[in-house]
C-alpha cells in the first residue's frame, strides 16, 4: 500500500494481489497526469473538472465495488486502494467518485425497481450521467431522522417539499436521490425518491465562500411542489436504514481515502525537510523533525492496515458499521493531524498552495465533519463498547 512511497517499511504491499497493484498504478497515473496538474487552479477557482467524469467512468471508478449494469464488481481492497489514491490527489476527487458510486449508484443497484437500474445505472457507471444524495438538511445534519422534508402522494406521484444542504456534485446531477418522509410521518415512513434534474418546482443552488474542499461542488436543493412519478421512488427500502445503508459504503472509501490525503502531506514534508537548509544542515538532521516525520508515517501505517482488515472483512461480508465507523473516525482524525504537522514542517510555505498540504489540510476539515462528523462516530463506537446509545 506504501509502494509509489519507496518507504513501505512494513512491506504492506506484500498484502496485495498483482491485480490490485496493476489498478492502483493506473489510478496513480491518472492522478499524477490528468488530476494534479490543474488542481491548484480549480481549488483557487472553486471548480471541480466535470470533464474527467468520463474518464472515471471508462477506469471503472464509478460504482467500482458494485456488479452488473456497467459496474465492474471489483473486490472492496481494490475500491479501497482506488479511492486512496484519488483522496491523494484532492478529496474533491474522491468526493466525487464516493457520491456517485456509493451515496447515488449504490442506492438505486441495492433498492431500485429492474426499471430503475436500467435506467441510470449504465449510464452513471460511464460517467455519462451524474447523481448526487440529498439526506442533510438546514435543522437536521447530525440527526437526519428529524428531517422536515415531506412527499406527499396524489395519485401516482409524490409531491415533494423541502430543503437539502451541503449537497456534493448538486448542481452538475442529473438525478438526485433525496430522501423524505411520507406524509404519515414517523421514522419508518422515511423513502427514496429519484428526482430528476429539470423537474418543475426543483432547483439546485452553488454554495459559494467554502475555504474547504474547494476543487468540489456543494449545493442547497429546493423542492417546492416538485411532481415525481411513482415509479421513481425506490421500492425496496423504507426507513432511516437506507439512507444509513448508502453512508456504510461511503464512509468505507473514505477511510481508505483518507490515507491518501495522510500520504501525501507525509511525501510532501519529508521531500522538504530533506532539501531546505537551516543552521547549515537540511531540517530533516533535527530530531524534531525527525519525530514529526516519525509520528506522521506511523500513523499512516496503522490506518493503512485497518483499512486492510476493514477491505477483508467486507469481502467476507462481515464488515458492520461499527466496524466501518471505527476506521472513518482514526482514518480521517489522523491524517489530520498529521496535515497540520506537516504544515508547521513546511514553515511559511506550508501555508501557500504551491504545496499540496494547506489545500489537504482544510480538505480534511470538511472530511472531519461530513459522513457523519468525528463525535458521531465516536458515540456509534461508544454505544458498541458500552451498550448505551448517548446520541440524543
Ligand atoms: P437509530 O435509531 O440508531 O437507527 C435507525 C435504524 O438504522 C439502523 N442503523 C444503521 N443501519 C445501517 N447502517 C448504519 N450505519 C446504521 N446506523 C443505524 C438502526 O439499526 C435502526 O434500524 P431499525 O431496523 O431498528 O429501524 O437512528 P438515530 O436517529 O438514533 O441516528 C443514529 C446516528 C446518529 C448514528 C445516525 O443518524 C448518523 O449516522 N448520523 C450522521 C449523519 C450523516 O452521516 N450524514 C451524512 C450525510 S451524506 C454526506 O455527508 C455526504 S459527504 C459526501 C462526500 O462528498 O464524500
Ligand atoms: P451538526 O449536526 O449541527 O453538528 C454540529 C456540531 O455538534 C458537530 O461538532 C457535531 O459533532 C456536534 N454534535 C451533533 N450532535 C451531537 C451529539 N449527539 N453529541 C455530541 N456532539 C454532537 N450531506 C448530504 O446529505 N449529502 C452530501 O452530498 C453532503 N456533502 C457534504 C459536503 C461538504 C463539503 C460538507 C461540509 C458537508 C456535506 N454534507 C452532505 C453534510 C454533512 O453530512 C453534515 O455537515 C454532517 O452530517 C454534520 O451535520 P451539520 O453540519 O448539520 O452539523
Amino acid at each position: 500500500m506504501g509502494e509509489l512511497l519507496g518507504t513501505d517499511l512494513y512491506r504492506l504491499d506484500d498484502l496485495l494481489t498483482d491485480e490490485q497493484k496493476l489498478m492502483r498504478r493506473a489510478v496513480a497515473r491518472l492522478v499524477d497526469e490528468e488530476f494534479l496538474p490543474t488542481v491548484q487552479q480549480h481549488f483557487r477557482a472553486g471548480t471541480f473538472p466535470t470533464e474527467l467524469a468520463p474518464k472515471l467512468g471508462e477506469m471503472g471508478l464509478l460504482g467500482m465495488n458494485l456488479q452488473g449494469y456497467g459496474c465492474p464488481g471489483t473486490d472492496n481492497v481494490s475500491y479501497g486502494l482506488a479511492m486512496q489514491e484519488l483522496e491523494r490527489g484532492d478529496s474533491g476527487l474522491r468526493s466525487f467518485c464516493s457520491v456517485q458510486g456509493s451515496l447515488a449508484m449504490y442506492p438505486i443497484w441495492a433498492f431500485g425497481s429492474e426499471e430503475q437500474k436500467e435506467r441510470w445505472l449504465p449510464g452513471m457507471a460511464a460517467g455519462k450521467l451524474i447523481g448526487c444524495f440529498g439526506l442533510t438538511e438546514p435543522d437536521h445534519g447530525s440527526d437526519p431522522g428529524g428531517m422536515k422534508t415531506r412527499a406527499r402522494k396524489d395519485g401516482d406521484h409524490y409531491v415533494l417539499n423541502g430543503t437539502k444542504l451541503w449537497i456534493t456534485n448538486g448542481t452538475v446531477a442529473d438525478v438526485a436521490v433525496v430522501w423524505a418522509k411520507t406524509d404519515e410521518g414517523g421514522a419508518s415512513s422515511i423513502r427514496g425518491y429519484l428526482v430528476e434534474k429539470g423537474m418543475p418546482g426543483f432547483e439546485a443552488r452553488e454554495i459559494h465562500g467554502k475555504v474547504s474542499l474547494r476543487a468540489s461542488v456543494t449545493a442547497e436543493l429546493s423542492f417546492h411542489d416538485v411532481r415525481v412519478p411513482a415509479t421513481n421512488v425506490l421500492p425496496k427500502i423504507e426507513g432511516l436504514k437506507g439512507p444509513l445503508m448508502c453512508l456504510n459504503q461511503a464512509r468505507y472509501g473514505i477511510a481508505w481515502g483518507a490515507t491518501g490525503a495522510h500520504r501525501a502531506v507525509f511525501e510532501s514534508a519529508r521531500e522538504y525537510a530533506l532539501s531546505r537548509v537551516q543552521f547549515g544542515k537540511p531540517i530533516a538532521s533535527f530530531q524534531l523533525v525527525q519525530k514529526k516525520l516519525a509520528d506522521i508515517y506511523g500513523e499512516l501505517v496503522k490506518a493503512q492496515l485497518v483499512n486492510w482488515r476493514l477491505g477483508q472483512l467486507k469481502d467476507l461480508d462481515q464488515a458492520n458499521y461499527m466496524h466501518i465507523s471505527f476506521a472513518k473516525r482514526n482514518n480521517v482524525r489522523v491524517a489530520l493531524e498529521a496535515a497540520r504537522v506537516a504544515r508547521e514542517i513546511l514553515g511559511a510555505n506550508g501555508i501557500t498552495d504551491d504545496y499540496p498540504v494547506i489545500r489537504h489540510m482544510t480538505n480534511l476539515e470538511s472530511v472531519y465533519t461530513y459522513e457523519g462528523t468525528d463525535d458521531i462516530h465516536t458515540l456509534i463506537l461508544g454505544k458498541e463498547l458500552t451498550g448505551i446509545p448517548a446520541f440524543g
